[in-house]
């Protein structure tokens, strides 16, 4: 464990492998199955992204709201063990979201940190990303810049990108970062914490790169007001320019 918050200290993220196998992997598939067939037609629009003309999922948010599976699969003693150690403190379980980036039409995910849109103070709050399928550079990994949380929280912007709201405002172009890509088996997970500079890149190849996302905070994190609104406002000029 003191190998792994060491690791987890000094990059920004932590490569957690096998951390699922192949029966409970194919067990999330029909809670996938069940939640797309009955609750996304129920969803309202703020807790669904879609692309491709919505032909392809590309977002789900809060998912533990909707699906008794997704909330207690959040609770994993195995999980809450690992985060407590590296948010330094109880875990508290803040979403459930998939990262669908599906076969050829899946879109980017623009350079940014988390606690752009968490705002926490202090900044203990991670996510643990699993990767459902294989997660490849062809498929559209996420890179992580190593040792950019050190750095603390840069200034965001408005990016207009659906889904993915809020980006770095002057993002230092990827051969100034020391970027990592995850390249991850079915079943592995990338922790990340919210200081942590990252994106990802279209997937462009014919196989599906889905991770499904556990962010987490520690119960003595508090939100700054002012950051916070901040990103009210931006969000809101936002809307209205898209309206
Ligand atoms: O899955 C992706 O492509 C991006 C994920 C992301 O932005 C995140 O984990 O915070």
């Amino acid at each position: 464990m003191d190998d792994r918050k060491r690791s987890y200290e000094r990059d920004g993220f932590l490569h957690v492998p096998g951390l699922l196998d192949a029966a409970a992997l194919s067990e999330i598939d029909r809670e996938l199955e069940i939640y797309t067939r009955d609750v996304v037609p129920t969803l309202p629009a703020n807790d669904i992204v879609w692309e491709a003309g919505r032909k392809a999922i590309r977002n789900l948010w809060r998912m533990e709201h909707y699906s008794p599976f997704f909330e207690q699969f959040s609770k994993r003693r195995d999980i809450h063990n690992l985060v407590r150690v590296l948010v330094n403190g109880e875990p508290v379980v803040m979403a459930v979201e998939l990262f669908a980036k599906p076969a050829l039409v899946g879109s980017a995910v623009p350079v940014h940190q988390d606690n752009g849109y968490f705002n926490l103070t202090p900044a203990d709050a991670l996510t643990f990303w699993i990767a459902l399928d294989a997660s490849t550079v062809e498929n559209g990994c996420v890179y992580y810049a190593r040792g950019s949380h050190r750095n603390g929280l840069l200034p965001h912007k408005a990016s207009l990108v659906p889904g993915n709201s809020w980006g770095i405002a002057d993002p230092p172009a990827p051969p100034a970062l020391d970027e990592v890509p995850g390249i991850l088996a079915a079943g592995d997970a990338m922790l990340h914490h919210c200081c942590t500079l990252h994106r990802s890149e279209p997937n462009r190849s014919a196989r599906s790169r889905r991770g499904l996302l556990i962010v987490f905070k520690g119960a003595h994190c508090a939100i700054d007001p002012e950051g916070m609104g901040r990103y009210m406002a931006a969000l809101e000029q936002q809307r209205m320019a898209m309206a």
